[in-house]
C-alpha cells in the first residue's frame, strides 16, 4: 500500500519534471540548422526549388523565405533562423544556428542574445552584401553585415563565417562580448572588423583582407574615386578591448590593427602585410603567443 503510493507519487514527479524540462525548450535555446542555396541571379534565393537541389537541405523543394516559414527547424535565411520565421521554431537570439550548406546570405544580421552563428566544417557561409543581378546589392553596401549589440550578461560566438562588401564586416557595440573564430572579412570598405563602445572581444585563427578596397562600377572604385573611412583592417575604438591571435591582416588601405586605448589590446601570432601601417596605437603584442586578462592596465592613458 504504501510502496503503491510512493510509486504514483514518483510517477507524478516524473510528469511534472518532464513538463519543467520540457517548457523551456518551446521556443528558444535550441539548435537550428540553415539550408545554403543555389548562389546565382537565375536560381535566386527566396524561390522555390526542385526539392534536395542547390542547398535545399531537407529536400522539400523550399529554399529561402519558403523554408523559413514551414515551420520545420531548417531555415533558408540566418535572419530566419534568427528571428524571423516561425517563432515555435526559430532561435529567437537565443541558441546555435548552424549553415549546413554553402551558400551566399545577402542580409544584415543582428545578434542579441546567447547566440552562436557557425558554419558547419567545409561549409561556405558567405555573407555577402552584393548578389549578382540583385538591384537591393547597392543598398546593402553602404551597410554592416554583422552587428553585434547584445548586454554585457551574454556571450555571442560568430565561427566560420564570411561577411563581404559591407560598410563593416562585423560591427559589435556597446556591451558586447564576442569571440570570433575563423572568421574572414574581405572587401569592407570602411572596416574589416569594427569594435566601439564598451565591447569586449576576442578574435582568433581570422582573416581580414583588402579592407577598402572594392571595385564598384556604379560609385566608382575604393580606394581610388571613393575615400575608405577609414579602411582599418581590425579597430577597437573608444572604451573597447581584446586579444587578436592567430590571426592575419593583409591589404588594408588604412591601419592592419588600430586600438584607441593601446594597453587594451593585445597580438599574438599576428600577420600583418601591406597595411598602412600594420599597427596603430597597439602597446601590446606578445612575444610568447600568449595573451592573458582583459582588464585595463591601471596606467593606461
Ligand atoms: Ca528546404
Ligand atoms: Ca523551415
Ligand atoms: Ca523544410
Amino acid at each position: 500500500m504504501k510502496s503503491a503510493r510512493r510509486t504514483r507519487r514518483l510517477a507524478a514527479l516524473a510528469v511534472a519534471g518532464a513538463a519543467l524540462v520540457i517548457a523551456p525548450n518551446a521556443l528558444a535555446n535550441h539548435p537550428v540548422l540553415v539550408e545554403g542555396n543555389c548562389n546565382n541571379a537565375a536560381d535566386p534565393m527566396f524561390a522555390p526549388l526542385v526539392a534536395g537541389t542547390c542547398g535545399d537541405y531537407d529536400g522539400d523543394g523550399k529554399i529561402g523565405t519558403a523554408e523559413d516559414n514551414d515551420g520545420d527547424r531548417v531555415f533558408g535565411t540566418i535572419n530566419g533562423a534568427n528571428t524571423t520565421g516561425s517563432a515555435a521554431t526559430r532561435v529567437n537570439n537565443n541558441g546555435t544556428i548552424t549553415v549546413v550548406t554553402s551558400g551566399l546570405f545577402a542580409e544584415t544580421v543582428t545578434l542579441t542574445g546567447n547566440v552562436t552563428l557557425e558554419a558547419a566544417a567545409g561549409v561556405e557561409a558567405n555573407l555577402d552584401a552584393v548578389r549578382q543581378g540583385d538591384p537591393a546589392s547597392g543598398a546593402r553596401q553602404g551597410q554592416p553585415g554583422i552587428i553585434v549589440n547584445a548586454p554585457a550578461d551574454r556571450q555571442v560566438v560568430i565561427r566560420n563565417i564570411q561577411s563581404r562588401n559591407w560598410t563593416s564586416g562585423f560591427q559589435i557595440i556597446n556591451n558586447s562580448r564576442v569571440a570570433l573564430e575563423g572568421v574572414r572579412a574581405e572587401h569592407n570598405i570602411n572596416y574589416g572588423i569594427e569594435i566601439n563602445d564598451n565591447a569586449k572581444v576576442a578574435i582568433s585563427d581570422s582573416e581580414v583582407y583588402a579592407t577598402g578596397r572594392r571595385v564598384n562600377p556604379m560609385t566608382g572604385d575604393f580606394p581610388t574615386l571613393n575615400k575608405p573611412n577609414p579602411g582599418n583592417g581590425i579597430e577597437f575604438d573608444d572604451n573597447s578591448s581584446g586579444t587578436v591571435f592567430f590571426t592575419r591582416v593583409t591589404g588594408s588601405f588604412g591601419a592592419g590593427v588600430a586600438a584607441e586605448r593601446k594597453n587594451d589590446v593585445c597580438l599574438a601570432l599576428v600577420n600583418l602585410f601591406d597595411n598602412n601601417p600594420n599597427t596603430q596605437g597597439v602597446s601590446r603584442a606578445s612575444s610568447n603567443g600568449s595573451c592573458t586578462g582583459s582588464n585595463r592596465s591601471r596606467d593606461d592613458d
